[in-house]
């Protein structure tokens, strides 16, 4: 009951990208697939259109240079309830939180702040608007490198 299959962006921040495999194993063995996957790196200006929400916060600017700082890997996983699974295997934002549930990457993987190991969509609206961020749907759009795959002719 209430168990919907979703899409969600996942993304693994600069620190932890040549760890994919082992993000890989945590995703599959939460039934979770990967539909769509790039490296793929962040100017300044494209960091901060994706995080413009924080436009306002003390921490905005560490942010935007951290996750502009190196490769990324952003994921498209599919899946039941994809949204609240991803972000359930990360853990919550701030570390207090992250103490009283240590069961999750977060907390294995020593965050702090700005430097959280990752990304995932909060809700389905914000999975459909970053998922077009990385993964657009029109050609021209977006980081990085927006061929689109097309049929053998
Ligand atoms: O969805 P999350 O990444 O868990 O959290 P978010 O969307 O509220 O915030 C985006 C990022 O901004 C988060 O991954 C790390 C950073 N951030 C959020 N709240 C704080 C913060 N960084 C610092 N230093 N302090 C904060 O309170």
């Amino acid at each position: 009951l209430g168990i919907k299959k979703e899409r969600t962006l996942a993304i693994l921040k600069p620190d932890v990208v040549t760890k994919i495999g082992d993000f890989l194993e945590l995703i599959y063995s939460s039934n979770l697939i990967v539909t769509k996957a790039k490296m793929s790196c962040l100017t300044c200006n494209q960091a901060a259109d994706f995080y413009a929400e924080h436009q306002s916060k003390p921490f905005f600017n560490n942010l935007v240079q951290y996750v502009s700082s190196g490769p990324l890997v952003a994921m498209e996983l599919m899946g039941t309830d994809a949204v609240s699974a991803w972000r359930r295997l990360l853990g919550p934002t701030d570390s207090p939180t992250r103490r009283e549930s240590p069961q999750n990457v977060r907390s294995q993987m020593g965050a702090e702040g700005i430097k959280n190991v990752g990304h995932g969509s909060d809700s389905l609206a914000a999975a459909a608007r970053e998922l077009e961020f990385f993964f657009p749907s029109t050609v021209g759009l977006g980081p990085g490198n927006t061929a689109r795959c097309t049929d053998c002719t």
